[in-house]
């Protein structure tokens, strides 16, 4: 791992290092007694999560004892041979298994336990504030009940701001590859556990799914209140993103990659303060990028995009948040700075209050001042 010259200059003599930080510490009040390893600060620093589909994060063990729970098959002999088959060459191939592996949650327990899992593992991880899509149609078009769906993840959602201080909410996804009508139908159901649901979003595949699709049914849940948001830019093309805006007047784009091509699109996105919430190791993992060290990320902030670090699917892209966060950071140099811009940006893309908002960013800020 690559730090500044200066800290990698003076860690050579650790004696020499401890007398300089004593000086510079008492007499310049600036750097720390002790400084955290890139590790340690990305784990440490509060952050919150925007683009999380609760279905990705279902790993194979707790796939296959809720599977065998269920008496319901999965295609693959053991859990090795299921995460070999994560080997995926885009959207399309990743969704396929995606939706498969769904297929065993039946009860709703199932659900809680899934979210319940996801929730408790990223409490290690400092996250503090969590915004959730789930795919009701992945699992009413199974016979499963709306109710049981919902109710399962609110009831593990609750627990966490209980009992871990993680707080959240809800997003509503349409599966794009379906029709409007089948979305409306779906937003009729949600309407009844409104106070559950913040936003409805669009995801799935993408190409050939543009979001003027959803047109109509993205107008009714603006009607009814509910925020909007939606998958646009990762394998699309920029206009998508346009059409996201422009149609579905959305408040933050998921992933938006494909903006960097079109200057008009990134003034916008800039004047409008319209967040993207990129996902570095699911764009890898579907080759969205060949390498992550030629991923836009750089040069999104550098255009003055409000970018947030995202895990995406993390059970099935190789990490949850942090690990979304060392992977970029590494691969891009990205400094304690860059670090503490990203998970202020993931506070002040969120659908917090304003009072909130601030609250975390000053915490964020603190956390830098002490740690830097
Ligand atoms: C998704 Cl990475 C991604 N893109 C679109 N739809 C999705 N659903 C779950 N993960
Ligand atoms: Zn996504």
């Amino acid at each position: 791992m690559r730090r500044n010259v200066k800290e990698r200059d003076i860690s050579l003599y650790p004696d020499i290092q401890m007398i300089i930080r004593c000086y510079m510490s008492l007499f310049l009040n600036k750097l720390p007694m002790n400084t955290l390893s890139i590790e340690d600060f990305i784990s440490g620093i509060p952050k919150a999560e925007l683009h999380l589909h609760i279905e990705g994060t279902f790993e194979p063990e707790l796939m296959s004892k809720i599977a065998k729970r269920n008496n319901k098959k999965i295609k693959y002999q053991s859990i090795e041979e299921l995460k070999q088959a994560y080997n995926f060459n885009n959207l399309q191939d990743f969704l396929n298994i995606y939706y498969e592996s769904a297929g065993v949650l039946i009860e709703e327990q199932d659900f809680y336990e899934m979210t319940w899992a996801y929730l408790k593992k990223v409490h290690t991880q400092n996250l503090v504030h969590a915004e959730i899509f789930f795919d009701p149609q992945t699992h009413t078009d199974r016979g499963i009940k709306f109710s049981t769906v919902i109710d399962g993840i609110h009831r593990a959602l609750e627990d966490a701001r209980n009992k871990l201080g993680i707080s959240s909410k809800l997003i509503m996804c349409f599966l794009r590859h379906l029709d409007e009508e089948a979305a409306i139908h779906t937003l009729k159901e949600a309407l009844e556990y409104k106070d559950w649901i913040t936003a409805v979003g669009l995801d799935s595949s993408e190409v050939y799914n543009p979001p003027s699709k959803f047109q109509r049914v993205f107008e009714k849940a603006k009607k009814e209140n509910l925020l909007t948001v939606a998958h646009a830019g990762e394998e699309g093309p920029a206009e998508y993103i346009w059409e996201a805006l422009r149609l579905l007047k959305v408040s933050r784009v998921d992933h938006g990659n494909h903006c960097l091509v079109d200057e008009n699109l990134i003034k916008e996105l800039v004047k409008k303060k319209i967040p993207l919430t990129v996902c570095p190791l699911s764009n890898l993992k579907l080759k969205v990028v060949q390498d992550l060290k030629q991923h836009p990320l750089r040069k999104m902030m550098d255009k003055g995009l409000l970018v947030t670090i995202n895990s995406d699917d993390p059970a099935y892209f190789g990490g949850y948040v942090n690990e979304n966060y060392l992977a970029i950071t590494k691969a891009l140099n990205l400094s304690k700075e860059d670090i503490c811009q990203l998970a202020k940006n993931s506070f002040a893309a969120s659908f917090l209050d304003e009072e909130k908002k601030q609250q975390m960013m000053k915490q964020v800020d603190k956390y830098y001042q002490e740690n830097r």
